[in-house]
């Protein structure tokens, strides 16, 4: 879109009469269409399943007619549990290892981390399935009238047919106030539910207790390495018919409707999970599951859907004047894979990556991993674990921008922990620093140390660039309790092992990282050989950039000064920052190499574009040049081939309100990484970058980076009319905005914290101080 086609003038008109603008409640919503996910036929594999989940319990729904699937998952359900210590001593080799490198030595030092270094685990425990559901129904034929759906608007998951001459149903839904999973299935015809319901995992005892009862119990061993133990209670409930167990089945013949609801619970502790639980979790289980049958379904459906919509419904947001077509969801993705633009499959795109925020994410529960709650397998790939290398905090980039801050929580829960159990542990027996330390990955046993290739495995700046979500957090919500009590201290801890970690460049005096890598990837060295390990690389020094900037900030606000804010102050001065190449592109190393896979799919040096702030037009517009270059010769070169990592590349063009660029990868994200479900695909299955591309979309429509709020900075012409209500802005903004024929028509900026605010829209930047509570309309009109 042209600069121009948004040159507007903006008119303020401040509320002054109480109620003379009152806060734009969410949009009414159209039913069905878009705001639901839906398909012509079951599911044959599991990512054409359908997810439901409550942050905790997961299911995913085929849909089949003789045998309907229901893959569960509880999300503490691990292998391992042993606690890993990182191997002593590691420090002692540093010096000579940095010698080495800052001797172009590369060969050698490399030699040196693996002997000295890498001594540890790598990854190894992995997030399990629950196990499956089968609910066996004795229908044979070919139903009409097939319909499966997923409902945003409630995270109900419906299937309808007719066969026969009876239409059948099932809802599927994972409640998060009685936190069972519910399923009903009903007919129009009395007497037409007859069910086989069994339960099946590996590694598990099943028993029926009663007639309407199963129970599976993985359980208790001497092995502290032996996983999670759980127990899974499913009861049901049938009107008319008989029921009865048949082993470790309950048979239900010929009754009028069908309600089962399952509850489970483990012996993960979440404060400390080294120390497993002693409480009774199986009595919890049947206490939720007795709880939530005393309750009629409606009630049932009625709470998990107001609890639901409470978070969901803050946001809407529509990239058209039309409405969606009436196709299936997979038949749309097609024709978008196919060429065509469906700007209400990306709204839906955008609504799907909150609805799986909301699902796998809410307060209490684990941080959402690598394939959010929603796991088939015994060992996923990559165990789903928590990379922090990029994937789990892309996770949680949408999380304040679409008004999603309670499911933040978790991921701060995880830190905080991380940090506590074992990362200052790790920072202090591993490299002699204080703070505390996270290399590239952890897993549900808050696991530190490190160890495997160091390609990926040395790199020490995963646990810093977490802090980041912490004072993000606080500029969004300027909750200074939060500032005071989690996000200096996560601030502050990060900073002192940074502090240790950081050594002068002998040759310029400048204070660089090291040893460590550029996440994953290589270079070629002067011998010609490609190696990975070097001082200083680009990525690092961003990150200390950030993080020694944000502890400053917190500090600042919190009016404190002390030994630690004076040597982070010092050592931001004299921090070396990433340089530019003869050809003008952002340098990933310190030094200027040849890069045997030039189309990347990490384009880390670019973290201070996204999700860092430490480059923008206005500041920087050498690094932003530079940075531009670099992005254009990955993407030359095959870049962004991961679902992750186009999903990053959509928020480094929002960030340079490039809107045709930014377009062309969400269509990109949605032709090659993205399932018929819409999960993302590395592939395999990666939930990082639907919440990356969901914060990407949001990245076009709003930014406030930059001490400003930028409406519409990367609106492209495919989206030519439409409205967003309820995304936030840092400074404590939430906005409602419409625009036409690429204009903004309206735009509702509610103050929630009274700070001042600057809005920038095209070229016209208006600045006015506001009240807390108050909304300040913009409306929109053209000068060209
Ligand atoms: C990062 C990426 C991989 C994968 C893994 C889980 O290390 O480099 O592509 O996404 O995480």
């Amino acid at each position: 879109m042209k600069k121009s086609l948004l040159l507007i003038s903006l008119l303020l008109a401040l509320t002054t009469a109480a109620g003379a603008q009152t806060t734009p409640s969410p949009a009414p919503r159209a039913a069905g269409g878009d705001l639901a996910l839906w398909y012509r036929q079951p599911a044959k594999e599991w990512l054409e399943a359908l997810p439901v989940g409550n942050g905790r319990l997961g299911a995913m729904v085929f849909g089949g007619i003789a045998q309907e699937q229901i893959q569960l998952n509880e999300d503490t359900i691990w292998s391992g549990g042993r606690a890993y210590p990182a191997p002593a001593g590691a420090y002692q080799s540093l010096p000579e290892i940095r010698r080495l490198l800052f001797a172009g030595s590369y060969a050698e030092a490399e030699a040196l981390v693996r002997s000295q270094l890498l001594t540890g685990r790598g990854e190894g425990n992995s997030y399990q399935t629950m196990g499956d559901l089968f609910l066996t129904t004795g229908l044979t034929g070919e139903p009409t009238d097939y319909r499966r759906s997923l409902d945003l608007e409630t995270g109900v998951a419906t299937t309808t047919f007719k066969l026969d001459g009876v239409m059948y149903r099932r809802e599927v839904f994972s409640s998060a106030p009685d936190q069972v999973i519910a399923i009903r299935l009903t007919a129009d015809h009395p007497g037409k539910i007859s069910l086989g319901i069994a339960l099946q995992r590996a590694e598990v005892q099943i028993e029926a207790s009663g007639n309407d009862t199963l129970i599976m119990n993985r359980p208790v061993s001497d092995d502290p390495d032996s996983g999670v133990k759980f127990v899974a209670v499913l009861k049901a409930i049938s009107t008319g018919g008989t029921a009865k167990a048949d082993g470790q089945r309950l048979v239900v013949s010929d009754a009028d409707e069908v309600t089962l609801l399952l509850a489970a619970a483990t012996d993960y502790n979440r404060i400390n999970p080294l120390a497993p639980l002693k409480t009774d979790f199986r009595a919890k289980a049947v206490a939720q599951v007795m709880a939530a049958s005393a309750q009629p379904w409606t009630a049932l459906a009625a709470r998990s859907v107001a609890d639901y919509q409470r978070l969901f419904c803050r946001v809407d947001l529509k990239l058209s004047a039309t409405p969606a077509p009436d196709l299936p969801t997979d038949e749309r993705l097609q024709a978008v894979q196919g060429g065509a633009d469906d700007p209400n499959l990306v709204a839906l795109y955008f609504h799907y990556g909150r609805y799986l925020l909301i699902s796998s994410s809410r307060p209490g529960d684990l941080a959402s991993n690598a394939q959010g709650i929603w796991n088939k397998e015994m060992y996923a790939p990559w165990g789903a674990d928590y990379h922090i290398n990029i994937n789990r905090q892309m996770d949680y980039w949408p999380a304040e921008v679409t008004n999603l801050s309670e499911c933040h929580e978790p991921f701060f829960d995880f830190v905080e922990a991380y940090a506590a159990v074992s990362g200052r542990q790790t920072a202090k027996d591993y490299y002699g620093a204080r703070g505390f330390v996270g290399h590239y990955t952890t897993d549900a046993w808050l696991y530190t140390p490190t160890g495997g290739q160091p390609k990926w495995a040395l790199w020490q700046m995963g646990g810093a660039w977490c802090t980041r979500h912490f004072i993000e957090h606080y500029w969004f919500t300027g909750d200074r309790g939060f500032l005071q009590d989690r996000a200096y201290p996560v601030l502050r801890d990060a900073s002192v092992f940074l502090l240790d970690w950081l050594v002068p460049n002998p040759k310029t005096g400048k204070l660089v990282a090291g040893p460590g890598t550029s996440p994953e990837n290589e270079f070629t060295g002067p011998d010609g050989k490609n190696y990975c390990v070097s001082m200083g690389g680009s990525m690092d020094q961003e990150i200390i950039w950030d993080t020694f900037s944000n502890f400053l900030t917190a500090a600042h606000e919190l009016g404190i000064e002390d030994d630690v804010t004076a040597q982070v102050r010092t050592s931001l001065a004299r921090l070396a920052l990433p340089g530019v190449g003869a050809d003008g592109r952002l340098l990933e190393w310190a030094e200027e190499f040849k890069e045997p896979e030039p189309g990347h799919r990490h384009i880390s040096h670019l973290y201070g574009l996204y999700p860092g702030h430490q480059f923008t037009q206005n500041r920087t517009p050498e690094c932003m040049a530079a940075a531009r270059k670099t992005i254009d010769y990955r993407l030359a070169h095959g870049g962004g081939h991961t679902g992750w990592s186009r999903a990053w590349i959509i928020n480094y063009w929002a960030r340079f309100h490039d809107a045709d660029k930014a377009y062309e990868n969400i269509q990109a994200l949605l032709q090659r990484s993205t399932a018929k479900n819409l999960f993302d695909m590395h592939p395999p299955f990666q939930i990082d970058g639907n919440f990356g591309g969901t914060a990407g979309i949001a990245e076009m429509l709003v930014q406030s980076h930059d001490g400003e709020i930028n409406l519409l900075p990367a609106l492209p012409k495919q989206w030519n009319s439409g409205s967003f209500s309820g995304l936030r802005a840092r400074g404590g903004f939430e906005i409602n905005l419409s625009w036409k024929d690429g204009r903004v028509e309206r735009a509702e900026i509610k103050s929630l914290l009274g700070q001042p605010c600057r809005v920038h829209c095209g070229t016209v930047v208006k600045d006015f101080p506001t009240v807390a509570g108050r909304t300040y309309t913009l409306h929109g009109e053209r000068l060209d």
